[in-house]
């Protein structure tokens, strides 16, 4: 492990690093790992291996999973296992490359699906996919449109994948009326004291209590089906082929779970039809946009079209409205609970993107005729 070259912050994660890197029996090639990736939850790396003349080749990912959020980490590595063990089959029978088109985890030396190091903390590895990149913000309209031809095209993939198969590893993930009662909770004890600080947000969102339940009801009164869907399906989690700037490979599956197809739709278009990002301080720099949008619905419908029901389709606009809504609670509880969910990099940065998100709502109320329009036609 002499020539292994770790970026690390502090000799413990150093030492964690090492440890899963000779899990996975990584240690003989490998000649550098550093932090990768732009993801809220997981400490991802990158683990890289020297060519011919020096250059530093990615060819793993090394993943320290967040057990705070999955608490049932068996039951998500079996979920990922089985789910890309059938994409893989799917892939090949449609002519394509699995080892591009979706991941490829690797066990470690004794078979394990992950490795627990000494401190109790989970690590798994993959095959890093080369040659694809992954973005941040929608810079050109065409990449949104392949980022839903991607989506609608994983959904019709999985449409025979037996969802009682998957584990639900975050009980109610999408369940948009349960996070607004954690939001009331957290109101309540305003551990942190900041309450006072979000007034306009709190109220913003106790308006729309009734509007948390509209999915969920279709859901119960079986107008809508539950699918097996990504739940998380950001732009940023869509690798892009760097030759063809065609969507490539869906990650992050972690919350692969039974859902609705509106869910997926929805976390989309409330990440990729803004014209800021998730975390812009400055919300005049934030709108959401008509136009993506419907490029996205375009892309989405072409691609899982036949699949999707009329009553789906129809779901799709409340999909974006109530996605941005419940990423607008979640910011917000998080922010009252003080910071302990998703990763943060100064005090208010949970209250910014709560910020974003409810400037989206609101400009979604204001053309909701119209999103619904554009799925109709
Ligand atoms: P998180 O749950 O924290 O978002 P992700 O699984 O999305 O973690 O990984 C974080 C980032 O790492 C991704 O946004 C992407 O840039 C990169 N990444 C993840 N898996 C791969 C892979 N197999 N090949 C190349 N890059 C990857
Ligand atoms: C988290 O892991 P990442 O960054 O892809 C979160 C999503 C949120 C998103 C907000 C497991 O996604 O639900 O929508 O942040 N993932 C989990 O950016 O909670
Ligand atoms: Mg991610």
């Amino acid at each position: 492990m002499n020539s292994l070259h770790i970026s690390a912050n502090t000799m413990e994660e150093k030492r964690q690093i090492e440890a899963a890197v000779y899990a996975f029996g990584l240690e003989d090639t490998c000649t550098k790992v550093e932090e990768f990736g732009k993801g809220h939850i997981n400490r991802t790396y990158a683990v890289s291996v020297s060519d011919d003349r020096g250059t530093e080749i990615p060819r793993f990912i090394l993943q320290n999973i967040n057990t705070e959020v999955f608490e049932n980490l068996d039951q998500v590595m079996d979920n990922i296992f089985q789910v890309t063990e059938y994409l893989r089959e799917q892939i090949l029978k449609e002519g394509g490359d699995p080892d591009r088109e979706t991941l490829s985890y690797i066990r470690t030396k004794s078979g394990d699906l992950y490795f627990t190091d000494e401190k109790g903390q989970p690590w798994r590895c993959l095959k890093f996919i080369a040659n694809s990149v992954c973005y941040q913000r929608v810079e050109r309209e065409e990449q949104f449109y392949q980022s839903a031809k991607s989506f609608g095209h994983f959904l019709r993939q999985l449409e025979g994948y037996p969802a009682e198969r998957l584990y639900e590893t975050i009980p109610r993930f999408h369940d948009t009326k349960k996070r607004f009662d954690d939001f009331l909770k957290a109101v309540d004890l305003d551990k942190m004291g900041r309450a006072s600080l979000c007034q306009d947000e709190i109220a913003f969102i106790m308006a729309r209590e009734e509007d948390c339940s509209v999915l969920k009801r279709q859901l119960e009164e079986k107008i809508l089906p539950l699918r097996v869907t990504h739940n998380d399906t950001k732009l940023n989690n869509i690798l892009f082929d760097k030759d063809t700037d065609k969507g490539l490979c869906i990650i992050d599956l972690d919350t692969m779970m039974p859902g609705l197809a509106a869910h997926d739709f929805g976390d989309s278009i409330r990440f990729g039809a803004s014209t800021g990002a998730e975390d812009e301080p400055d919300l005049e720099q934030v709108h959401f946009d008509l136009h993506l949008y419907e490029v996205y619905a375009k892309g989405y419908l072409e691609a899982a079209g036949k699949v999707l029901t009329k009553e789906e389709i129809m779901s799709l606009p409340w999909g974006a409205r109530l996605m941005t809504l419940e990423s607008g609670i979640r910011f917000l509880t998080d922010y009252l609970n003080g910071d302990v969910y998703f990763k943060t990099a100064y005090p208010e940065h949970n209250l910014v993107r709560a910020r974003t998100q409810l400037k989206l709502v609101a400009e979604m109320e204001a053309q909701f005729e119209a999103m619904k329009q554009v799925v109709t036609q």
